[in-house]
């Protein structure tokens, strides 16, 4: 962080003037102008819907690389996507600060240290179709491909609000995106996140081989080593590892720091784990913040026919979110979870990253359901059952994959 920086340098506005900039620099794009570089995406992808643009990978394509290529990383996005123009964009940073901050892409990018780190981002959704099987859900029908794993760079979090000064009984930040998501009532809002204070400052994921302590959240720039695409949140996003996919938001325009949770649809109402949704019960229930430990086989597909005898087999495992879990151990059933057997883990165990792993059962003629499980380095295990809730989020129980060999 470059501490010359004068007042003078952040320019503030106020945020009815962050609005007109918003309606005057971005465009929006639907799918009908999708550009070349997202059309081939596209390609690559399952397309779940069109518009708004939500799109995954067929599964034996996800786990084909520990880090997810951008062209196969999937896309949840709740509204257009804004095509933003870097030279008129700015970053305001506002709320329960001494230094209100406006900050240019060129700002962020050099007045703060760069980090980049390796993190999983996992939609709350990811594993709906399965969990709709207890009893339908609406939203994205998600297999378990809401899931990619990235090298994320950017500037930390931190950073940029010990540079705006954050006065005393700060708790939450608040981000707001530039998507204007239309809302029932025909009017427009833009999608939102918030993230515990302590996230930021405090608890930082290390990795488990020791090493510097990792931001806890940074305001990203680049994905796997170039600038970020329109799907991913061009020209800023925030990444946040170990948190619900939500709490990294995209096309990022605000920052604000409080006391109190976001009052954003995307944390008030929606992304809390509910079975009636009444108005009671999304008041008493807090946010969904970090992923639960989950696992899933990617390979073969589900009801696949394979050759009886030696099956390779394939998938993830994702630990949960809390700070220091890291995955350990996978374990393949091939008798639907009577008798398991380790997996062999490929990669490192870092907090905040999926862990790729293989298994070889052999299996004789006929059908087979193989499951898996994963455990993590508090000595978490995934369990057998998730319950039902209404938005379909958090779906992490065993992975079950039923094939015939012959
Ligand atoms: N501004 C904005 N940010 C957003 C979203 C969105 O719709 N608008 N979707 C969120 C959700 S639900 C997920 S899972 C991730 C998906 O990130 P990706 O599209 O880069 O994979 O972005 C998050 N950030
Ligand atoms: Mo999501």
């Amino acid at each position: 962080m470059n501490h010359s920086l004068s007042r003078r340098d952040w320019l503030r506005i106020s945020s009815a003037a962050a609005a007109a900039l918003v309606t005057a620099h971005t465009r929006t794009l639907w799918p009908q102008d999708r550009p070349p570089a997202a059309a081939a995406k596209a390609a690559q992808l399952l397309v779940r819907s069109e518009n708004p643009f939500n799109a995954e990978p067929p599964l034996a394509d996800l786990v084909a690389d520990e880090v997810t290529p951008t062209e196969r990383f999937f896309v949840r996005s709740h509204g257009p996507t804004p095509q933003v123009d870097a030279k008129s964009y700015s970053l305001t940073v506002a709320g329960l600060v001494r230094k209100p901050l406006t900050l240019s892409l060129d700002d962020v990018q050099k007045k703060f240290a760069a980090h980049t780190l390796a993190a999983s981002l996992t939609c709350a959704g990811n594993r709906r179709v399965e969990m709709a099987r207890l009893k339908p859900i609406s939203g994205v029908q998600w297999d378990a491909g809401a899931i990619g794993n990235a090298a994320w760079t950017g500037a930390d979090l931190a950073e940029i609000l010990h540079a705006a000064e954050i006065e005393p009984g700060a708790k939450h930040v608040w981000f707001e995106g530039l998507d204007p998501i239309p809302e029932k009532d025909g009017s427009e809002a833009p999608f939102g996140g918030s993230i515990p204070l302590e996230r930021v400052l405090g608890a930082k994921p290390a990795s488990a081989s020791g090493g510097k302590p990792a931001p806890g959240a940074i305001v990203a720039y680049a994905m796997n080593g170039a600038p970020l695409t329109a799907d991913h949140g061009y020209p800023l996003r925030t990444v946040v590892p170990g948190f619900i996919g939500a709490r990294s938001v995209k096309w990022l325009a605000k920052i604000v720091v409080s006391d109190r949770t976001s009052p954003n649809h995307y944390v008030a109402e929606a992304y809390k784990v509910v079975t009636a949704g009444t108005p009671e019960e999304l008041a008493q229930t807090e946010p969904i913040y970090e992923m639960p430990l989950n696992s899933a086989i990617c390979v073969p597909a589900v009801g696949a026919k394979v050759g009886a005898g030696r099956v390779q087999v394939a998938g993830y495992a994702l630990p949960s979110g809390s700070p220091r879990a890291a995955v350990r151990r996978v374990e393949l059933s091939a008798d639907g979870g009577r008798t398991w057997q380790d997996a062999t883990l490929r990669g490192e165990a870092v907090p905040g990253c999926w862990r790729l792993w293989e298994a070889e059962p052999t299996l004789a003629a006929g059908k087979h359901t193989l499951v898996v499980r994963a455990t993590d380095s508090t000595g978490a295990v995934q369990p057998r059952e998730f319950p039902w809730n209404l938005k379909g989020y958090l779906y992490s129980a065993w992975h079950r994959c039923e094939v015939e060999a012959a």
